[in-house]
């Protein structure tokens, strides 16, 4: 958990503005009724970082954080449910491709889905920039010191969001391998997107975030003939943390393999939402 890592809730800015404290409440959609979020004045984060010799405090405090996170990532996913639409949370190691393989996504996926994007990064909208470049609606979150988005982040996000009926939702969350896996957004699930440069290693090293991604996405395939990079070890490392994960290898660049990608989307966009 990132209750040590230097988080701090002032400065996030959704779309350039900075970030209500969320609650939850009820609301309806057509006839079905699910919680929603309402913003109130910002407050004073909590008190995550004070040191307690005891222990006791800060686990206390992380339970409290993730028990208010878990309350808002069920509006989200009340709400994506009311309008059956699919979102995916796309998790990774900076520069893994993330945003790339979006802007490949949506060319693939245009005309057969509405698509919306949350992207979240601690600072720029350069990659809302990438996104909206593409025709799609995006909503840059920056996270200022903080190492993944929230439930709360998201909510608000979505509110600035127009999401037709059986939308598909993309959330590119902050890039880090450790705290996003913590953190449900409401999802229908994580896609880890690991690039080939990073080592086969790394779902051994971070198997939180590999157990808790339904799908591990191979990407930069394309570099596999420049690199010493064994894909059959890669694979098994993330199977040995989460035997039931699936994984595509593919590039977003060159676009091997993304055919399999709009596929699994299409195909869990029935099963998942
Ligand atoms: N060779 C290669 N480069 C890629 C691929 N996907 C992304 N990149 C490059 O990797 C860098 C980081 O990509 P970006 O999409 O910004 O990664 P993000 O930080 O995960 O969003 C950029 O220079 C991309 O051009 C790929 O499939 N193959
Ligand atoms: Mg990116």
């Amino acid at each position: 958990m990132c209750t040590t890592c230097g988080c701090g809730s002032k400065e996030v800015l959704i779309g350039g503005k900075v970030a209500a404290k969320r609650i939850a409440r009820v609301a309806k959609l057509g006839n079905v009724a699910y919680r929603t979020l309402a913003a109130v004045a910002p407050a004073a984060p909590a008190p995550v970082h004070s040191p307690d010799p005891a222990n006791t405090r800060r686990i206390q405090v992380e339970r409290d954080l993730l028990a208010k996170n878990d309350t808002l990532a069920a509006s989200n996913r009340a709400l994506f449910q009311a309008r059956h639409m699919l979102a995916l949370n796309l998790v990774s190691s900076p520069g893994s491709g993330k945003t790339t393989l979006l802007v490949r996504s949506i060319e693939a996926l245009k005309g057969k889905h509405a698509v919306a994007v949350i992207e979240g990064d601690q600072q720029t909208e350069n990659d809302a920039e990438r996104i909206r470049a593409t025709g799609v609606q995006a909503i840059q979150i920056n996270t200022g010191k903080g190492c993944h988005l929230d439930a709360g982040m998201v909510g608000q996000a979505l509110d600035k969001l127009e999401l037709p009926e059986n939308s598909l939702l993309f959330i590119e969350n902050v890039g880090n391998l450790v705290c996003p896996a913590s953190f449900d957004l409401g999802e229908a699930c994580k896609v880890v997107v690991l690039s080939v440069t990073e080592g086969e290693d790394k779902p051994l090293k971070y198997p939180d975030m590999f157990r808790a991604a339904r799908l591990m996405l191979l990407n930069k395939c394309d570099l596999l003939p420049y690199l010493n990079f064994d894909v059959s070890l890669a694979i098994a490392n993330a199977k040995r943390v989460n035997p039931g994960i699936e994984i595509i290898q593919l590039s977003a660049s060159s676009g091997v393999g993304m055919n399999e990608w709009v596929e699994w989307i299409a195909r869990n966009s029935v099963t998942l939402s």
